[in-house]
């Protein structure tokens, strides 16, 4: 019986990479980082580090063999700064030592001196001064210049939402073994396992065969190792490759709270017009994204953020313009919504400032918007199957939101100094990379000779269940048991040319090459089924149920394990490889007009907070959802997954709030001041999945990591409700998180 995953979790027996048992020979290494935000460095002294008892090398830019560039989109990422460094925290030089500790210890020693130069960390004000990562980009619909003029109201604002650190449970980590033959063998916790092969290669000056990536499971990923694991693997190769001897790193909480790029924090300006009946006839946003010192995956964030400027409503006229801002922050990075819930944020602002103007209840604004079947996006892709007004009908209905809102109320009337508010959240999110070439997977199946299959493929195990999903998905091709499935590591020699595990897309595409190298396999083993049979049938009426083979329905006397061994006998291939690709993707950056997502998923919360105003604390106290999750492959996992989103999303807008100082200093640098939901202020989450089918999707499912985050915007606007509740008269610009601080003083301010 192979145990799956989530048994190994629930035992503690899975295996993360600093558990694996450590090499004779092991070496640690720590990076030595910039404690400026910007300036040219003068000079460095390795003295002092170099003869501390323990340290075996030092390496710094000029010891790397390729290229210094790590950058992915845009070569302006170094893997160890030269000349410039950018932000506090990017690796200088890194030490190579006996033990983690010595080679920590001795990083201090290291001296660097710099000529500092000005800094800036504010988006807007990197903007004012034309530092951008790329020219800005614009998405649009109809004339909103025109449309104005037929709206019977106009507001205009700001918004603002804050960064989030990741807090993935495992921090950064890698270990490099050199091999035979300048080859190297990296484990990594990366959600990008070819990216890393390909960046230490060209770092090695090697070809990328020579690196072999291998990636068990990582403790948590949600974006922060997808572009993020890399630089740490390949100072592990570096070093290892230099010594000779295996290499570890790995990063402590606060260094990598520190050391690594968080959320992009967004700014942005918005005017959004309605006529007097609710419906919105205009919006123009400018969104402008701190992607911190280099450019990461902030453009395609941006661009993320641009499909998802108008969420889950229709508005005939929009103008969206977004521009990625250079500062000398860490560079920021994916983060579970990739710039989806940013934009979400601000038309949810919008709307509820329309709402105060109009003197009607946002929600009603809300519905009345919805997106509807065949309405178009902004980039040309009509919306299909769309399922934005069932979600929020089913929401209402199933847990009586109309009694709940009168129970507030009631409640509210009663109680001056406690005050509870509900805020809905629709949401709609593209599924599919809208880098239309990572929609790929490749995937290995082998069927043994005793009946039991190895499944390989480029999905990255995060906790995110996407094994679980695999092995169900080879379960069901074969028609045998589960605890006949192993889903391999994920390896870049035996899957080639992965894509990250990311945009939510890592059990589609994986499952997908996973169902076809099976259902290969499966064409052989019916061939042979056929022979066993006597040759009186054909490949057609064969199938598989529950181990045993079937022909025109009826069971036979042949089963599983019986067919495997046939086959092999017979000399029929029990291997193959395939290879999938989401048809019908495209999107054409002159035009800003294609199909870049496969499909939407579509979902509506409602958000309850209950507000101490004494003390300005508050609690979520129950969220509800009707989530559309197509037919789950795991509605346990799922519902995990959905979940564990919403305490995220609520986090981020609640109560998560990254703080630097005036030089670009982390200040909110660990867990004691950088606060994140617990088990405690969890709130009650009822999940409810809207039965149906996904044409679109592996096996009818649809596609669950990131979309359920957005439901925590909900909780940022039903803090505002409550707020008003006790103080109407409170009118100020959306500015996430709001976090009891600034509850207590919206509670009390006066509109003076
Ligand atoms: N769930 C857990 N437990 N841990 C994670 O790191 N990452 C999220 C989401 N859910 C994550 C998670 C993010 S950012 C993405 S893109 C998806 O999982 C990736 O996995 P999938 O494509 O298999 O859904
Ligand atoms: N990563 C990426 C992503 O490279 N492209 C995407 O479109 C994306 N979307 C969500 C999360 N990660
Ligand atoms: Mo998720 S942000 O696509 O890793």
């Amino acid at each position: 019986m192979h145990a799956s995953d989530i048994d190994l979790h629930a035992q503690g027996a899975a295996i993360f990479t600093d558990d694996m048992a450590e090499p004779a020979g092991l070496l640690h290494a720590c990076p030595v980082v910039s404690g400026i935000a910007h300036g040219l460095i003068e000079r460095i002294d390795l003295q002092e580090a170099l003869e501390y008892p323990g340290v075996v090398t030092i390496l710094l830019a000029r010891d790397i063999p390729g290229s210094n560039n790590i950058g992915n989109a845009a070569p302006d990422e170094v893997l160890l700064a030269e000349n410039e460094v950018v932000y506090q925290g990017q690796p200088v030089a890194v030490v190579v030592a006996e033990s983690a500790a010595i080679a920590r210890q001795a990083a201090g020693l290291v001296r660097v001196s710099y000529s500092e130069l000005p800094a800036v960390f504010d988006a807007r004000m990197a903007n004012a001064q034309g530092l951008h990562i790329a020219p800005p980009r614009i998405f649009s619909l109809g004339d909103v210049d025109q449309a104005w003029q037929s709206c019977d109201v106009i507001v205009e604002g700001a918004a603002a939402s804050g960064a989030q650190e990741h807090v993935y449970l495992e921090t950064q980590i890698a270990v490099a073994y050199p091999l035979e033959n300048d080859c190297l063998n990296v484990v990594s916790a990366t959600q990008s396992p070819s990216m890393v092969q390909r960046v230490i290669a060209r770092m090695l000056d090697c070809a990328m065969h020579q690196v072999e990536v291998d990636v068990v499971r990582l403790g948590g990923g949600f974006g922060g190792k997808e572009e993020q694991a890399t630089g740490w693997a390949a100072m592990a190769a570096l070093a290892a490759s230099r010594v000779k001897q295996p290499v570890k790193i790995r990063l402590n909480r606060d260094d990598d709270m520190r050391w690594t790029g968080k959320r992009h924090p967004y700014d942005a300006d918005f005017k959004i017009g309605l006529d007097k009946t609710g419906k919105i006839l205009a919006y123009e946003v400018c969104f402008y994204q701190n992607a911190g010192a280099v450019a990461d995956l902030s453009l395609a964030i941006l661009e993320r953020t641009l499909f998802h400027a108008g969420n889950s409503y229709f508005i005939p006229n929009v103008r969206a313009t977004a521009v990625s801002c250079r500062t000398n922050l860490p560079p920021n990075t994916a983060f579970r919504g990739f710039g989806g819930p940013q934009a979400m944020f601000v038309l949810e602002a919008a709307i509820f400032k329309a709402a105060a103007a109009l003197n009607v209840d946002p929600a009603r604004i809300q519905q009345q918007n919805l997106l509807q079947e065949g309405r178009q996006f902004p980039y040309g892709m009509p919306a299909q199957d769309c399922r934005a007004r069932l979600c929020w009908e089913k929401l209402h209905d199933r847990f009586g939101l109309e009694q709940r809102q009168r129970t507030i109320e009631d409640f509210n009337a009663c109680h001056s100094l406690e005050k509870k508010a509900l805020a809905l959240m629709p949401i709609c999110f593209g599924i599919s990379f809208t880098a239309t070439f990572l929609n790929q997977a490749d995937a290995l199946v082998h069927v043994y000779t005793d009946g039991s299959v190895s499944v390989s493929c480029g999905a990255v195990e995060m906790g995110q269940g996407v094994k679980q999903k695999i092995r169900r998905i080879a379960a069901l091709a074969f028609a045998i048991d589960e605890t006949r499935i192993r889903v391999e590591s994920t390896n870049t020699a035996r899957i080639a040319n992965m894509s990250p595990t990311a945009a939510s897309c890592g059990a589609d595409l994986n499952g997908q090459a996973t169902l076809l190298a099976s259902q290969q396999i499966l064409q052989q083993l019916k061939t042979v089924a056929v022979r066993l049979l006597g040759g009186n049938t054909e490949p057609e009426q064969i199938s598989m149920q529950q181990e045993q083979v079937y022909s025109n329905g009826q069971p036979t006397e042949i089963s599983w394990n019986k067919l495997v061994s046939e086959a092999y006998l017979s000399r029929s291939a029990l291997s193959a490889h395939a290879h999938y690709a989401t048809p019908q993707v495209f999107f054409d950056r002159n035009r800003e007009q294609g199909r870049p997502f496969a499909y939407h998923v579509y979902g509506c919360a409602a958000v309850e907070v209950t507000v101490d105003c004494l003390r300005g604390t508050y609690r979520v106290t129950d969220v509800s959802i009707v989530h559309d999750g197509g037919r789950s492959l795991a509605p346990a996992i799922d519902r995990g997954q959905v979940e564990g989103g919403v305490v995220q999303g609520l986090g981020w807008m609640t109560m998560e709030e990254i703080l630097y100082d005036d030089r670009g200093r982390l200040l909110t640098d660990s867990l004691t001041t950088y606060k994140i939901p617990d088990i405690y202020s969890a709130p009650e989450i009822a999940v409810e999945f809207l039965d149906g089918d996904n044409p679109a999707g592996l096996m009818h499912s649809k596609a669950v990591g990131e979309p359920p985050l957005m439901y925590g915007i909900g909780g940022y606007f039903a803090l505002v409700k409550a707020i008003r509740a006790f103080n109407p008269g409170w009118q100020a610009e959306a500015i996430a998180p709001m976090t009891p601080e600034k509850v207590l003083l919206a509670l009390y301010e006066c509109d003076c």
